[in-house]
């Protein structure tokens, strides 16, 4: 009986070990784009926050963490390989993006148990050479990963949004013709203020007012129009409701007068691109969502593929982050959002939801809004918008469990009753 067991413990380790030599797929061979600029600073993200599965979809070791870091140096990457190796970790170095055709930039993918880590750090503190920097900053991505206590986002007026005790709702309120879901609902502001009033008593944390559509295909209006839409709506609700209130818009001139009128948070599809916008969110000591999208709406889903889309979603969020704050924003009044549908295929949108935690690395709230869109019609074998309700209601619960901190939503109602079970499994 002690040799069967023996046998079979054996050849798992060989089984084990040898999947954990297999190569990667041929196209990261040639990955020249990876989402990061020539030139650009090294940075690492926490692939993997409660479970262990690299990119590559293969699995670790349940009780380790695996880290990538871009642009490296071929010496900097062999050297932290040979570092992390020799203390019982893993480490993986790939082509990446950037350098020059004699010295290209590395990635690196490091797994490591925290007690492993815990030794690196303690080793590298005592050394104190070049490296011990990076290593430290690799466990301040993953503490910020798996930060689960409450933080506190500034707000204009002075409110304060507090994450991280239970899943925040932001619902859905469009005013306007040609929303995918719930465009054309309303026949003058009263009926909107009402319909958002209602969401409030479901209980919506956040109620965000649009007046323009971003869906794929829609064609800009003009800020006048988008104005005389949202500004009626936030002036009624600022009035009847203490709720916090965020515009989801990308013009300056609106966010100027939508925080005037009581809103407290921009909610921006194109990620604070514009510099007159971060000025005014600076001005107005407001909130700010970052939200990925790549190319506009009109365009967005002509081409869904990436070549390492996580990483390029990641790596545009942490540069959208840093011009914020240089713009006079800091990171406490801020957000991301990955951007479920916004240049992305299904397979994308799933690989979001699925690994949502990991924009946790970047140190402030990750918001995700799957809410009826399309390709969750396209799971459903092609449901309409009206027939996404439960489907919409488990990608919120599957994005909270995944670490998302606030989902943005149309059907307020059964969402936050199914978030009570997703949060009562997150608290320890
Ligand atoms: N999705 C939409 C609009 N704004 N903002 C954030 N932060 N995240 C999202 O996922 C997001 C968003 C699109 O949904 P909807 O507002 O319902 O549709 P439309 O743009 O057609 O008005």
């Amino acid at each position: 009986m002690y040799h069967v067991i023996y046998m079979i413990y054996n050849t798992w380790l060989y089984l084990l070990r040898t999947l954990s030599r297999g190569s990667f797929p041929a196209q990261m061979a040639g990955d020249r784009s990876g989402g990061v600029p020539r030139g650009h600073a090294p940075s690492s993200r926490v692939l993997c926050p409660d479970w262990v599965e690299d990119r590559f979809g293969r699995r670790w070791s349940p009780f380790a963490h695996a880290w990538e870091i871009t642009g490296l140096s071929r010496g900097v990457a062999l050297r932290m390989a040979r570092e992390l190796r020799s203390l019982g970790g893993q480490a993986r170095i790939l082509p990446g993006a950037g350098g020059s055709r004699v010295a290209p930039l590395r990635r690196i993918t490091l797994v490591a148990t925290e007690d492993q880590y815990g030794r690196w750090v303690r080793r590298a503190r005592a050394r104190g050479d070049s490296l011990t920097g990076m290593i430290l900053s690799l466990g301040q991505v993953l503490d910020s990963t798996r930060r689960r206590g409450p933080r506190t986002v500034l707000l204009a007026h002075g409110r304060r949004l507090v994450v991280g005790r239970g899943t925040l709702v932001m619902g859905v309120l469009n005013v306007t013709p040609d929303s995918f879901s719930d465009g054309g609902r309303f026949r003058d502001p009263g009926e909107a203020i009402q319909a958002g009033l209602r969401l409030v008593d479901e209980g919506a944390d956040i109620l965000d007012v649009g007046g323009e559509s971003t869906r794929p295909g829609a064609s800009p209006v003009p800020p006048g129009v988008e104005l005389r839409r949202v500004l009626p709506v936030l002036e009624g609700l600022a009035r009847r409701t203490e709720s916090i209130l965020s515009v989801d818009t990308r013009r300056p001139s609106v966010a100027r007068a939508a925080l005037r009128a009581g809103a407290h948070l921009i909610n921006d599809v194109e990620g604070l691109r514009r510099a007159d916008l971060r000025r005014e969110v600076a001005r107005a000591e407001a909130g700010a969502v970052i939200m990925h999208m790549r190319g506009r709406p009109a365009t967005m889903q002509a081409d869904t593929r990436y070549v390492d889309m996580m990483g390029e979603i990641y790596a545009f969020l942490d540069a959208r982050l840093r011009r914020a704050e240089a713009s006079g924003i800091p990171r406490e009044r801020l957000i991301v959002d990955p951007g479920i549908g916004f240049g992305k295929s299904l397979a994308g949108n799933l690989e979001i939801l699925r690994r949502v935690g990991e924009f946790r690395g970047l140190g402030v709230p990750v918001l995700v809004g799957a809410s009826r869109k399309s390709f969750l019609g396209t799971l459903l074998k092609g449901a309409p918008v009206g027939e996404r309700l439960e489907a919409s209601v488990a990608a919120a619960v599957v994005a909270a469990l995944r670490g998302a901190h606030i989902v943005r939503v149309h059907d307020v109602a059964p969402t936050v009753k199914a978030l009570r079970l997703a949060d009562a499994l997150r608290r320890p």
